[in-house]
């Protein structure tokens, strides 16, 4: 954690409010394998990272909501709860989401501040709008009394993603940013709600972020239709197969045995799907082994089927996978998160580290002309309090 980052927020918060807040720490995630499969009942392999959103957050003793995003010098204000609308303010809807969802569930809002700011790149497939909502649900669920656990949470947070972002993502990102464990990978099962955790070696392996740098603007439509083409995808199936509720219970016969039925893009979205969660499983296995050559092996079939079948990847990020494959020291490479830009994700042995770093870098500059920010991430535990600083 930044002590220069939380000693900010506080003093940000203090300066403006003259009272003592709470402070949170929300980290960003990244996931290992088990890409666009959440929304579709599936497994994740997700892990929270040293990237992340801190809050200062105190309940004013009024109405007003105040907020103020610390790295933009920007604010916002309401005169009371029951003025919390969708705004004009990109940054604010993740927040007031939030607040609307608390009311949802008959949480009685008071008036709050709230400073927040971070380390989470912007549009880098870290999932910085997940901190931003976990953190404030868990503050003020902390502030307000309400009583929720975390899985309850995690469900307020990806509503508030659903409606004051427009995203209809799935569990993976706030469950990563809430659940998160410091050391160790988790595999949820995204219909049962189901988890278990697996220790991450870091002898063994780090993971290293390569940061394309591209941000596409279509990222939440075309998410959104992906996930329509899934539930399409199902409506075929359950015609034929009634025990299919969601792709997680589809096989890859039923879904070759309906191929001209569900047409070329259905199709092959909902085989990368069902192929992914197999991945999935396989690479667990294959962590429980310790076998991160094969564990690799499955992180650039999914890659390849992320590019080839799902087409969420783009020329940056098929070029830092193939990059990545003729660098030193590389079990597997792949893009992570909901793609069109963003990062590709890396297990590198650790002494090869540095020239993994040099070499893909090389490559992106030789061949895009671009420049290649990376992150080596280490993992770290899910959203929670941290102490005041005191200083001198
Ligand atoms: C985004 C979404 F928010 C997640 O729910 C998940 O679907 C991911 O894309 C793709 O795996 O991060």
């Amino acid at each position: 954690m930044s002590a220069s980052l939380v000693h900010a927020i506080h003093s940000d918060f203090q300066q403006r409010f003259g009272y003592e807040p709470m402070l949170v720490r929300a980290p960003g995630r990244v996931n290992l394998i088990g890409e666009h499969t959440d929304y579709n009942g599936g497994f994740v392999l997700p892990a929270a990272v040293d990237k992340e959103m801190i809050f200062a957050v105190g309940l004013n003793g009024g109405t007003a909501i105040r907020l103020v995003a610390h790295d933009l010098s920007e604010t916002f204000e309401l005169a009371s709860p029951a003025e919390v609308s969708l705004s004009d303010t990109h940054w604010a809807n993740y927040l007031l989401g939030v607040v609307a969802q608390l009311q949802q569930r008959e949480v009685e809002i008071q008036g709050f501040d709230c400073v927040f700011g971070g380390t989470i790149p912007i549009g880098a497939g870290m999932s910085s709008s997940a901190a931003v909502e976990c953190g404030l649900a868990f503050a003020l669920n902390h502030l307000l009394g309400a009583g929720l656990d975390k899985m309850e949470l995690a469900h307020v947070a990806q509503k508030a993603e659903h409606t004051y972002a427009g995203v209809k993502c799935g569990i993976m990102d706030q469950f990563a940013s809430l659940f998160g464990r410091d050391g160790q990978v988790v595999r949820l099962d995204c219909r049962s709600l189901d988890y278990a955790y697996f220790p991450f070696d870091t002898k063994a392996s780090r993971i290293v972020l390569c940061n394309s740098g591209v941000k596409h603007s279509l990222a939440s439509s075309a998410y959104n239709t992906r996930r329509q083409e899934c539930e399409r995808g199902v409506a075929v199936l359950q015609q034929h197969y009634p025990a299919v509720q969601s792709l997680r219970d589809a096989t890859l016969e039923q879904l070759e045995a309906h191929r001209a039925e569900l047409g070329d893009v259905v199709f092959r979205r909902c085989s990368y799907v069902v192929k992914e969660n197999l991945r999935v499983e396989a690479a667990c296995r294959h962590l429980e082994a310790g076998d991160l050559a094969a564990f690799g092996q499955e992180m650039y079939a999914s890659h390849a089927g992320l590019r080839d079948d799902y087409e969420v990847s783009c020329e940056e990020l098929d070029v830092l996978v193939e990059a990545a494959k003729a660098a030193p020291g590389v079990f597997g490479s792949r893009m992570m998160g909901g793609g069109f830009g963003g990062c590709t994700i890396n297990l590198v042995a650790p002494q090869h580290v540095d020239e993994f770093i040099a070499s893909v870098s090389a490559a992106y500059q030789q061949k895009l002309g671009l420049k290649l920010e990376t992150y080596q991430t280490t993992i770290v535990g899910g959203v929670g309090a941290v102490p005041v600083v005191v200083t001198g």
